[in-house]
C-alpha cells in the first residue's frame, strides 16, 4: 500500500472507532494507539525515509495534516464524551424536588397526662399549689404518720412494694402531703400527682398507676367546705349536669371519711353494665383529716381542722373516654395513643 492510501485508511478507521468510543478511557486507548510514541501515525513518520526525495515535503505535510485533523477529531470527541457522561451522571441524581417530604411521626401526650393536667387545672384554679415528694418512700410517712396501723392490711408485703424494712414504693401520694404539712403551717392548700405502686396485678389492677390527692387545712374547715370544692370538681370534670352523691366510708386517715359517686356517664343513671345495674360510679375517697394525723405533724387540732381527698387518675381517665380494659394505658400502642 503507497503512503497516500495508508493515510487514507487510517483516517477512515480513526473515524470509525470515534463512533464506537462512549467512554473517556476508550478514547485515552484511541490516543495511544494512533498518536502515542508507538502509535500507527507516528509509525508512519519513520516510513518518509524510504521514499524517494522529491516525494517527501508532500507525504510529510500529508501525515502532519492526518496528526492534526485526528487530535482535533479526538479532542472534540472527548468533549462529546465528557458531556455525555455528565449528562448521564446528572440523569442518575436527579433529584425530584416537588417531592412531598418524610414525615417525622409526631409524638402525642399519654391520656394519663392530658387527664391529670385537666384535673390539676380544676383545683389550681381553685387556688391549690402542686406539691411534689419521692417514690421511693420511708415507712414512716407512707404508714405511721397517716395513722396506718403496724397490722393493717395495707401493710403486708402482698400489697406493698418493700424496698427495705423501713423504705417502701409509695402506695399513695399521701406522704407528699405529710411532708409539705412538717415544713409548712395552715393555711395549706396542696395537691399532689404521680405514680404509686402497689403489689397487685391482673385485669383491673396494675402494679403502677397514678393519683391526684388534695389537702386544705385552715381555721374553721367543715365538710361543708369539703362537700362544696369537690362537687365544683366534679361539675368541671364531667359537666355540670352530673348527679353527684356522698357515701359514708371509713380510711385511717380521715373521720368522717367519704366515697364520692358520680351519676353513670354511660347510661347516666339508668343502670347499665359499667355501673353494675346501680346508675352510679365511685369516682373519689375523702374526708375530714383525722387529728391523730395532725398529731404526727404538730398541727393543734383544737384551731385546725381540714379535708383531703385522693382520686386514681386511670380510672377517672377510663370514665371520661369511655374506656374499658385498664391496660391500654400501658402498652403504648399508637393507634390508641393517637385518639386523645
Ligand atoms: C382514695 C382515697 C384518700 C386521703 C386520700 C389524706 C392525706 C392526708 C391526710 C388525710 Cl395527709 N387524708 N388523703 C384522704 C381520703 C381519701 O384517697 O380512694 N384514693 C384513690
Amino acid at each position: 500500500m503507497d503512503l497516500r492510501q495508508e493515510i487514507e485508511a487510517l483516517e477512515s478507521e480513526i473515524r470509525r472507532l470515534l463512533g464506537e468510543v462512549d467512554s473517556l478511557e476508550a478514547l485515552d486507548r484511541l490516543r495511544v494507539d494512533f498518536l502515542g510514541r508507538k502509535g500507527k501515525i507516528t509509525l508512519l513518520t519513520k516510513r518518509l525515509g524510504s521514499l524517494a526525495k522529491e516525494e517527501r515535503p508532500e507525504a510529510g505535510k500529508a501525515i502532519n495534516r492526518l496528526k492534526t485533523w485526528a487530535a482535533e477529531a479526538l479532542e472534540e470527541k472527548m468533549r462529546a464524551v465528557k458531556a455525555a457522561v455528565r449528562a448521564r451522571k446528572l440523569q442518575q441524581e436527579r433529584v425530584d424536588v416537588t417531592l412531598p417530604g418524610r414525615r417525622v411521626p409526631a409524638g402525642r401526650e399519654h391520656p394519663i397526662t392530658l387527664v391529670s393536667r385537666e384535673i390539676t387545672d380544676i383545683f389550681t384554679g381553685m387556688g391549690f399549689d402542686i406539691a411534689e415528694g419521692p417514690e421511693v418512700e420511708l415507712d414512716y410517712y407512707n404508714f405511721e404518720a397517716l395513722n396506718i396501723p403496724k397490722d393493717h392490711p395495707a401493710r403486708d408485703m402482698q400489697d406493698t412494694f418493700y424496698v427495705s424494712d423501713n423504705v417502701v414504693l409509695r402506695t399513695h401520694t399521701s406522704p407528699v402531703q405529710v411532708r409539705t404539712m412538717e415544713k409548712q403551717r395552715p393555711p395549706v392548700r396542696i395537691i399532689t400527682l404521680g405514680a404509686v405502686y402497689r403489689c397487685d396485678s391482673d385485669v383491673t389492677h396494675t402494679p403502677m398507676f397514678h393519683q391526684v390527692e388534695g389537702l386544705l387545712v385552715d381555721e374553721n374547715i367543715t365538710m361543708g367546705d369539703l362537700k362544696g370544692v369537690l362537687t365544683r370538681f366534679v361539675h368541671l370534670m364531667f359537666g355540670r349536669d352530673i348527679g353527684v352523691r356522698f357515701r359514708p366510708s371509713f380510711f385511717p386517715f380521715t373521720e368522717p371519711s367519704a366515697e364520692v359517686d358520680i351519676q353513670c356517664v354511660i347510661c347516666k343513671g339508668k343502670g347499665c353494665r359499667v355501673c353494675a345495674q346501680t346508675g352510679w360510679l365511685e369516682i373519689l375517697g375523702c374526708g375530714m383529716v383525722d387529728p391523730a394525723v395532725y398529731g404526727f405533724v404538730d398541727y393543734d387540732p383544737e384551731i385546725y381542722s381540714g379535708f383531703a381527698w385522693g382520686l386514681g387518675v386511670e380510672r377517672v381517665a377510663m370514665l371520661k373516654y369511655g374506656i374499658n380494659d385498664l391496660r391500654s394505658f400501658f402498652e403504648n400502642d399508637m393507634r390508641f395513643l393517637a385518639q386523645f
